[in-house]
């Protein structure tokens, strides 16, 4: 048998600490929603700016589908089960989801 093979210390093909990965939150459009509520929501939950905010809004507006922001899976699942309940608590069908980024 070959001793240098069986007592040779495996050398690490691993970080020590792997990067969680990062989910995205993807704003949904939808018929019903009023477009400066959904720019509240935006900048309440997510803290942007008016102006980001707004961006957002009109790019799932236009296209049906906008990431918003990326965070770890935790967070971005409060996030977005929190934007998406603030919608609900006024009536409105408003939706955020997750996904996971390749
Ligand atoms: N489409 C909605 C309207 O015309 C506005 C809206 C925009 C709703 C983006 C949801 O994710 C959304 N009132």
């Amino acid at each position: 048998m070959n001793d240098d093979v069986l007592t040779r210390p495996r050398t690490r093909t691993k970080p020590k600490t792997e990067r969680p990965k990062l989910h995205k939150v993807i704003l949904l459009n939808d018929d019903f929603t009023p477009r400066e509520f959904v720019v509240t929501v935006l900048k309440a939950e997510f803290k942007m700016s008016e102006d980001q905010a707004h961006r957002v809004m009109i790019t799932a507006h236009r296209r049906g589908v906008c990431v918003v922001a990326v965070f770890t899976r935790d967070v971005a699942e409060t996030k977005a089960q929190r934007a998406t309940e603030a919608g609900k608590a006024k009536g409105y069908p408003l939706m955020f989801t997750t996904e996971p980024e390749e």
